[in-house]
């Protein structure tokens, strides 16, 4: 390979390198060493993690990184991330020195928490890689759809540890980006083939590479340094390269720990006999000899910078980039350095090696001599990322004050959310040409059919509907083009989430609000449950909505009954949870959810729907909306000072309202209280209870206000179809007694009559819990 770059940018770029490695690896010391330790707590950090990836990151940052390109950082490189920031005086050094500390930089780079730009927040390894791909996906969304320009089309980059090769999520996302043919993204392994435990297995070496070829990517191996490469091609060279190739990554990387004397004893033993290898090993030192055998291609800031400048074009590209774990440092290789932490006498001596003097650790250029710290500065400032733009503040959409929902007595939530986004669909609703629905091929089981039929899907090449053009009878007419605003998926929850979060970044990442909404059988969110907490961690607004759910799904049976589903969505930050009974509560909650993904202090929306079609309430009014919105009201309001209510949620309604009228003789003035939100109600009397103590207010939650109208003594029959502590709770407010069901044990198949009776769900079960309350 013929070298085109600048030596004395390689140069200058090896000694930022070895300052990112050290303010890396003096931010962990001092968190865990330096500062003041209150609680006996290991701090941590990952010295070794860092000084893998330091080079990768060097030649990316301070060359490679295009304007709009987008980076998600592997978790344990979070420091380097936050040391590159440094140099550019985007990260303060308070900052630094309260790393892993109250309002200091986050252990892993963090988009909401951390001061610095954060593109992608990482952290539960391999899902800041795959979310890189749907980024690409959702860039290729906004260019066919005309809200960005081709020409401002980044790479979504992820630099990646190699034990993340182990998520199975890697492969769904392969899979899934390789029918969508995404474009513009970079995986970049940090190759140390070690991972938390251990050395990774060595019956993996070339499988990736047949993975990823396989699903369209370009490889890129950086195997050999420079130096690596022409010691080799000298006579004798080769047989060094052969052994390399040949030797175990264990062994590799207990040589690279035991240092020259150890390489030379090794390599004479299994090559000696060949007198020019013998040779050619007798130039070099030990201390020599120790960096040529770990000078691998990923800690060549010259090979790195050639392969970035070469992979030209759009086409998905894996690097797989050789390093060694903690390269540099005193444990460099070391099975066990995972979480390994210098000692003061080795970080000192690192400290010395570099020129650095006492006192002068945190200057980011100290001991380099006063021209040669102006030149880095001054490449420092004139690196792409000190150029990098950050995409306007998204335009806010306007939402209909109202959205029209299906009239009709008897309705299902399910069917009606079709029909309420199908409706938007066919309207000239501004906020209609920004809805991308996606789902994991249920989308016609959770009646997203109509608004497909609609708006088509989403594909960067047409897609013809080959029975529509046989003219075969269907009722999905789905065509596929650059406009079509539906993201078909495979059945892979945890991708639902993932494309989910990156749609549900397109403001903050691209400048355009857009109102994902993914639909998924409620049990399966549990597939996808970390994806969806990273896709909240780091603040996506979506909608998400879960049917059928509960054992209301009936002859489905227990395999796809889900149970504690609620108590996902209240214990799920970032994400509000409504189970709506009637329609009209779910067109004002789907309202809501669109408001609320971009409101500056908003979050996503998860709506529980089932497929039980149910007699509609009449409203005399639309007093109940305001309290709906907040979590509940009362449907059958109680007397003053009544002594039972029945609290319900969701598909059963009919029951309770049935039980309700009943009771009614025997418990005079019994209230019917609709949970609409248990999230809601439960967050407010958090609140509420805090906020005595966090600002001095002690405010009535509106769960104790509408619990206000009971006599203090009275009692509360709570139903709900899942587990039923997602309402029993609700006894605590106010100190009434409760008598809760729900379900806490696997369901089966049957019709609802049976089920409902079987699990304690019907009237009679109501009838049974009150009577438990006052007997
Ligand atoms: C989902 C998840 N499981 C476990 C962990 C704990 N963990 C953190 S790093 C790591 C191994 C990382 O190895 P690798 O990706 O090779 O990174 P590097 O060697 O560069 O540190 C593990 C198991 C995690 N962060 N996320
Ligand atoms: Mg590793």
């Amino acid at each position: 390979m013929m070298s085109k770059i600048d030596p004395d940018l390689v140069a200058s770029l090896g000694v930022i390198e070895t300052r990112l490695r050290w303010l890396s690896s003096w931010t962990i010391h001092n968190a865990n060493h330096l500062r003041e330790s209150r609680d006996g707590l290991k701090v941590g950090g990952h010295q070794a993690s860092c000084a893998s990836i330091t080079a990768i990151m060097t030649a990316l940052y301070f060359h490679a990184l295009g304007p709009n390109d987008k980076v998600a950082v592997k978790p344990h490189a979070g420091p380097v991330l936050h040391a590159i920031h440094y140099l550019l005086g985007n990260q303060s050094l308070d900052q630094l020195q309260r790393f892993r500390g109250f309002g200091g930089m986050q252990s892993y780079p963090s988009r909401t928490k951390d001061i610095i730009p954060v593109d992608f927040s990482t952290g539960s390894v391999g899902l800041g890689v795959a979310i890189t791909a749907f980024a690409s996906l959702v860039q290729d969304y906004l260019i066919a759809h005309g809200e960005l320009d081709p020409s401002e089309a980044g790479r979504m980059i992820a630099l990646m540890g190699d034990a993340e090769l182990d998520e199975g999520n890697i492969y769904e996302c392969l899979i899934e980006a390789y029918k969508h043919d995404i474009r513009n993204c970079w995986w970049i392994v940090d190759y140390n083939r070690q991972s938390l435990d251990h050395t990774t297995a060595d019956r993996m070496f070339n499988r990736f590479d047949d993975i990823f070829a396989t699903c369209g990517w370009r490889v890129v191996t950086l195997k050999q340094g420079k130096q690596q490469r022409e010691v080799f091609a000298r006579p004798g060279g080769a047989a060094i390269g052969e052994w390399i190739d040949r030797c175990p990554n264990a062994d590799f990387a207990a040589l690279t720990y035991q240092g020259g004397a150890a390489w030379r004893a090794r390599l004479l033993a299994d090559l000696g006999a060949e007198a020019q290898t013998a040779g050619l090993i007798a130039t070099f030192d030990d201390e020599a000899l120790a960096a040529l055998m770990t000078n691998l291609g990923g800690h060549c800031i010259e090979t790195l910078l050639e392969a970035f400048a070469e992979a030209e074009g759009d086409t998905p590209s894996l690097f797989i980039a050789y390093t060694v774990k903690g390269y540099g440092l005193p444990f460099a290789g070391h099975k066990d350095n995972h979480a390994g932490l210098m000692n003061s006498t080795q970080i000192e001596s690192l400290r010395d090696s570099l020129g650095i003097a006492p006192g002068a650790e945190w200057e980011p250029y100290a001991g380099l001599g006063d021209n040669a710290a102006a030149g880095l500065k001054a490449l420092v400032e004139a690196s792409p990322l000190a150029r990098a733009r950050l995409p306007q503040a998204a335009i806010p959409v306007p939402v209909p004050p109202r959205l029209p929902f299906p009239d009709g007595k008897e309705q299902s939530t399910q069917a009606a959310f079709g029909r309420i986004l199908l409706d938007l669909a066919k309207s000239g609703e501004p906020l209609a040409d920004r809805i991308v629905t996606t789902s994991p091929d249920v989308t016609v089981s959770t009646n997203l059919g109509a608004f497909v039929n609609q708006r088509g899907l989403f594909r960067r090449q047409e897609l013809h509907d080959v029975f529509a053009a046989a003219k075969i009878p269907t009722a999905q007419k789905w065509s596929g083009h650059g406009a079509g605003q539906h993201v078909e998926l495979g059945i892979a929850e945890n991708n639902l989430f993932l494309v989910l979060a990156a749609l549900g970044l397109a403001a903050p990442l691209f400048g355009t609000r857009l109102f994902p909404v993914g639909t998924v059988y409620d049990p399966f969110i549990a597939r996808g449950l970390d994806a969806l907490n990273y896709a909240c961690y780091q603040d996506a607004r979506f909608l998400l909505v879960a049917t059928p759910s509960g054992l209301t799904l009936g002859p489905e049976g227990g395999a796809h009954q889900s149970i504690n589903a609620p108590l996902i969505g209240m214990g799920q930050p970032g994400l509000t949870y409504f189970e709506p009974a009637f329609v009209d509560e779910l067109a004002l909650f789907m309202r809501r959810a669109f408001e609320h993904m971009q409101a500056t202090d908003g979050g996503s929306t998860y709506l529980r729907l089932t497929t039980r079609v149910i007699e509609q309430v009449d409203r005399p009014d639309d007093g109940w909306e305001a309290d709906a919105l907040q979590g509940g009201y009362w449907l059958k309001r109680p007397a003053v000072g009544a002594e039972a209510a029945i609290v319900a949620t969701g598909a059963i309604l009919p029951e309770a309202l049935a039980a309700w009228q009943e009771l009614h003789d025997d418990i005079p003035g019994i209230g019917l209280l609709n949970v609409t939100s248990p999230d809601l109600l439960h967050r407010g009397w958090s609140a509420a209870r805090a906020g005595r103590w966090v600002n001095g207010r002690s405010e009535a939650c509106h769960a104790a206000k509408l619990l206000a109208a009971l006599s203090p003594t009275a009692g509360l029959v709570t139903i709900i179809d899942g587990s039923p502590g997602a309402l029993s709770w609700l006894g605590g407010v106010r100190g009434q007694r409760v008598s809760p069901l729900g379900i806490d044990r696997f369901g089966q198949t049957g019709d609802l009559p049976d089920l409902y009776r079987e699990y304690r769900l019907d009237k009679q079960a109501i009838f049974d819990a009150a009577a438990e309350l006052f007997l």
